[in-house]
């Protein structure tokens, strides 16, 4: 043999060995793809960065996040997820009560508490959220990773409001659910279901006469633009739900099903971080923006109006979902009863 060949023979060998190791890395190195309904810098985006940066920090996996409107809005990515196309999906249980009607409970007004701290000890610790929930999650092949609160949820409105009577004839945009037009039918109002993509447009051209969601959106999206009038009713907050592809979930080994886990509770907590005082400063930013806004808090005494349409709403929600809704509901209120503080 020469000694070019030889040089040859040499330099060949680590070329092997870096070509097995490469093909051996990208056999256990995945591009896993994850949708959101939200926009760059917003709560279900910061919760997929952290998910993210857990996942790519802890593995050699790599995650393509795709916000609001890349792929579509929020039940074309459900449908792309349980087709496998897409690994994982954050979708809020407000667009979710068609293919899982219990997960409507969310919108029965005044179920949840309205401070803080309790509600996201409620997440924390609810066997509704953390056992029944992943139960009904896996019959649409979708294993449940997290439920998390995003903020309280504030109407806003074409003129200030303080009693059910002053929302006759308001068309208010909702999520698509039936739960929540049956809130807001109890509320006096006209419910409106209008997927997010069309809410600014409804709003700016008077087509609706006003929506509700957590203050931090209503800055991002820029309702308080087209829709200034903000009330706090404290009837509800805002949650939303991270799932993956059951199959896909499935067909992970136990070590990266491990590693999902915990990049879902890593991102939990960063959110729960987050969004401390989130309303606050988005409320500011508000104000700041704009000298037409106007902010109601509704005293016990309006909110007690509103509060007594509660009852009509809890049984159109057993009508809906029999004897599961039931029991999940049975399960969530005596959670609520239970919360530990943090
Ligand atoms: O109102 C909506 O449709 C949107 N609201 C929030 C807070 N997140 C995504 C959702 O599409």
């Amino acid at each position: 043999m020469n000694t070019f060949s030889q040089l040859g023979k040499l330099t060949a060998l680590p070329a092997l060995a870096l070509a097995t190791i490469t093909a051996a890395t990208s056999v256990n190195a995945d591009n896993w793809r994850y949708a959101h309904e939200e926009y760059e810098g917003d709560v279900q985006d910061v919760y997929a960065y952290k998910f993210k940066e857990y996942i790519e920090e802890h593995s050699d996996h790599t995650l393509q996040v795709y916000r609001f409107g890349e792929l579509g809005e929020s039940d074309d990515i459900m449908e792309q997820t349980q087709a496998g196309i897409l690994n994982f999906v954050n979708q809020s249980p407000g667009f979710t009560g068609a293919l899982i009607p219990e997960a409507q409970i969310f919108f029965i007004p005044y179920l949840m508490p309205t401070d803080m701290d309790t509600v996201i000890s409620f997440f924390r610790h609810s066997d509704a959220i953390n056992q029944d929930f992943p139960k009904l999650y896996a019959e649409k092949g979708l294993e449940l990773l997290k439920m998390y609160p995003e903020g309280e949820m504030v109407m806003t409105l074409d003129e200030p409001v303080t009693s059910p009577e002053q929302l006759n004839n308001k068309k208010i945009r909702v999520m698509t659910n039936p739960l929540l037009s049956a809130t807001y039918s109890s509320f006096g109002a006209t419910p409106t279901p209008l997927p997010w993509g069309e809410v600014y447009g409804a709003l700016q051209t008077n087509m609706i006469q006003g929506q509700e969601n957590p203050i931090f959106w209503i800055e991002s999206g820029g309702l308080y633009e087209v829709s200034p009038n903000l009330v706090f009713t404290g009837h509800g907050w805002f949650t939303t739900a991270m799932m993956a592809n059951q199959d896909f979930y499935q067909g992970l080994s136990d070590q990266d099903q491990q590693l999902v886990r915990d990049a879902a509770d890593y991102a939990f907590e960063e959110i729960i971080a987050h969004i401390d005082g989130l309303a606050e400063r988005s409320l500011e930013k508000i104000t700041n923006n704009s000298d037409e806004v106007t902010v109601t808090r509704l005293t016990e005494g309006q909110i007690a109006a509103f509060r007594q349409r509660a009852p009509q709403v809890e049984e159109k929600f057993i009508e809906m979902t029999g004897d599961r809704g039931q029991a999940l509901l049975t399960q969530f209120k005596q959670d609520l009863q239970e919360i530990p503080s943090n």
